[in-house]
């Protein structure tokens, strides 16, 4: 048995604004993310890098069990070959995989299995999803953690007004040897980071998010 100890939580974070604005400015920022797929090479320090990570390893996680590893691949010869590996799966997914539904879904994103955004831009973040903790022990809500902690990863980056794409050829298992990861390391996403291209595009369409009303529900709906 370890007997818990606490600590007073005597200094909370205070927003120097209201909780309405605070948030409100909050969503300024990340309301303005998009998914880029054309990068620049211009260069990100790695010590933005390793702040971003901070932010995400400060999520929160099943039993503190930090289900996470955050590899920064910088190197061109890895980033190079991550390419070939992704652009391997992305063939056999336009190709043959995906269903006509899913083909169709992809039409307005303009998507096709080319990949050189993975050499080009300065960064590409793989995140791994820890199975067990690196001495053996157990890990709990692994799937949960580990989403947050890469939504705050992508959330930090939009606030250091760096680019990102989550981008998920699948299946991943070709990043584990690529990169030298032991088997209790699971590919989750692949996130290329850096700044947009100058002459970068967006998809239109994507930038329309439903009514909140839509999302967000208050209480039982009403019954009529
Ligand atoms: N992984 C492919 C296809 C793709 C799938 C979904 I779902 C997207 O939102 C975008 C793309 C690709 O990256 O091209």
């Amino acid at each position: 048995m370890v007997a818990p100890t606490f600590l007073p939580h005597d200094q909370p974070y205070v927003p120097p604004e209201t909780p309405e604005r605070a948030a409100q400015n909050l969503h300024a920022i990340l309301a303005q993310r998009r998914s880029v797929r054309q990068f620049s090479d211009r260069a990100v320090s790695l010590e933005t890098m390793q702040w971003l990570v901070r932010c995400a390893c400060s999520a929160p996680s099943g039993a503190n069990k930090q289900p996470w590893r955050f590899i920064c691949v910088q190197n061109p010869d890895l980033k190079r070959q991550i390419r070939h590996g992704a652009e391997a799966e992305e063939r056999a997914l336009y190709e043959h995989r995906a269903s006509e539904q899913w083909l169709k879904d992809l039409e307005p994103l303009g998507t096709d299995a080319n990949k050189d955004f993975l050499e080009i831009a300065p960064w590409l973040v793989v995140v791994f999803k820890l199975n067990q903790t690196d001495d053996g022990g157990r890990v709990y809500y692994a799937e949960q953690s580990i989403g947050i902690a890469t939504g705050m990863f992508l959330a930090a980056a939009q606030v250091a007004g760096l680019a990102t794409l989550t981008h998920t050829p699948s299946p991943m298992a070709f990043l584990g040897p690529i990169l030298d990861r032991p088997e209790h390391e699971k590919p989750y996403m692949l996130i290329p980071v850096g700044f947009p291209a100058d002459d970068c595009e967006v998809p239109a369409h994507a930038v329309v998010r439903r009514p909140l009303a839509e999302s967000m529900v208050i209480d039982r709906p009403k019954t009529s």
